[in-house]
């Protein structure tokens, strides 16, 4: 159903996207017709969600699409290690351009993150790493770089993802093939069909993979999982670019969140990785993430990092610096970055007793159906088995808005608004 849904928006923007025909060579045209044919383009599965949310007048609306962090009361957070390194910011007057490759002090102190605090491959310089405009512009500057020099190469993406993966990969133009990930009657992983379509890939071959909190559909390998995949990737000369966009909302714990990418590390893989402080820190708005390639030595990665920026430069030519400078304020302090840690394990507890609550309150309204999925799926998002029709439901009845594929962000949900989510999918649920 999603994957028909993801062809069907495919299709559209394809159409909606045709070019503009007609002379452009000087041969006279009246103003008027230059956009003549350009069609309004099919709305963001994720973000035409806010929108509908916003143009609602109803005081009962609740938005559980977009992944974006509320406090019990439904309100958008600053972090108080935020506000802190705000204060300490202010009459800052460095308003200079970055660097291409953006604040390398930044970039430090995110490669500890993923790749560890001792990593060997920090010390020996081996990793090529850039500052971007957050996760999406990491994944897409890592796109247009395999395009760029591996020409004839594709991206296996899996069955569901982030939809907006699928738009990056194709605005690069490099061609997508999927990988089953998600089982829908277990409601977990479908660990052997994702074990097949990993051994049936060509040798070296691109694999996207979530690093953690799997979105949308909160399901992760285990740790076993984790090695039996890196030993096949290996096997198979493969190559796994990491999106880690929710790193410590797994687990609340940041550096237990990079396991994946750990694992790969020890199995000697040359892996791509794209963070984001979107979530963790709060900073959605401020753009802030990272690029990193893992290359051959030290060489290598002078070459990778130049052509990077050599990307960027025409794009975007520097990335923004306040959300940079707040990053490198509360990791480069370590009371600071303690305090991150603390309110990172705050955020992912309070998704997790939704999580319990949501069940419960299911539970107690009698349903028929089982919800062991919303406690045992983990990070921002529960995907919750409701249909399209039933969201459509919801979303008329009982003003609730939630992503098309029954993707509920946990994140969105609070003690005031619980038991009436509980009650309107009961409604729409009890009878299938
Ligand atoms: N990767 C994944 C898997 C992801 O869910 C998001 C955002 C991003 C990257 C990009 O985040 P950025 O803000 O560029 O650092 N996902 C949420 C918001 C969105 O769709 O843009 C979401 O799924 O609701």
């Amino acid at each position: 159903m999603a994957m028909a849904m993801m062809i069907r928006n495919a299709a559209a923007s394809r159409r909606a996207m045709t070019p503009i025909s007609g002379d452009f060579g000087g041969g006279l045209r009246s103003m008027s017709s230059w956009w003549k044919s350009v069609e309004p383009a099919p709305k963001d599965p994720i973000l035409g969600v806010t929108e509908a949310f916003l143009a609602d007048p109803s005081p009962d609306k609740v938005n559980v699409g977009v992944g974006a962090y509320r406090d019990d009361n439904g309100k958008p957070v600053v972090l108080d290690c935020v506000r802190e390194a705000e204060r300490r910011l202010a009459g800052s007057t460095f308003m200079e351009y970055l660097p291409m490759g953006g604040s390398a002090k930044m970039v430090d102190l995110t490669l500890k993150l993923a790749y560890g605090d001792d990593s060997e491959f920090i010390k020996d310089k081996r990793i090529a790493a850039i500052q971007t405009l957050s996760g999406t512009g990491a994944c897409r500057l890592f796109a247009d770089f395999q395009k760029r020099f591996c020409p004839g190469s594709q991206i296996y993406i899996p069955v569901p993802t982030w939809s907006n993966h699928h738009n990056i990969w194709r605005d690069a133009e490099v061609p997508q093939k999927t990988y089953h990930y998600y089982h829908p009657e277990t409601k977990g992983l479908d660990f052997s069909a994702l074990m097949d379509d990993v051994k049936n890939a060509p040798d070296g071959s691109f694999f996207l993979l979530h690093a953690c909190a799997h979105n949308p559909t909160g399901v992760d390998p285990t740790e076993e999982q984790w090695r039996e995949i890196s030993q096949l990737f290996k096997a198979k000369s493969h190559f796994a670019f990491f999106d880690m966009a929710y790193q410590g909302f797994a687990s609340g714990d940041p550096a237990r969140d990079a396991k994946s990418i750990r694992i790969f590390l020890e199995d000697g893989h040359h892996i791509g990785i794209s963070q984001s402080y979107a979530k963790n820190m709060g900073l959605y708005g401020q753009r802030v993430g990272c690029l990193s390639v893992l290359c051959e030595d030290a060489k290598q990665a002078v070459s990778v990092k130049s052509q990077l920026q050599q990307l960027a430069r025409p794009m975007y030519s520097n990335p923004p610096l306040h959300g940079a400078q707040l990053v490198s304020t509360i990791l480069e302090d370590p009371e600071l970055k303690s305090l991150w840690l603390k309110e990172v394990k705050v955020m992912a507890d309070r998704i997790i007793g939704m999580r319990t609550t949501l069940r419960e309150s299911l539970e107690k309204l009698g349903s028929p159906l089982s919800w062991e999925h919303v406690t045992k799926q983990i990070g921002m998002f529960c995907y919750s088995g409701l249909t399209p029709e039933q969201v459509d439901r919801l979303t008329s009845e009982y003003h609730i808005y939630m992503t098309r594929n029954g993707r509920i962000s946990m994140a969105g949900v609070t003690t005031g608004n619980v038991g009436y989510l509980a009650n309107a999918i009961h409604e729409v649920t009890k009878s299938s």
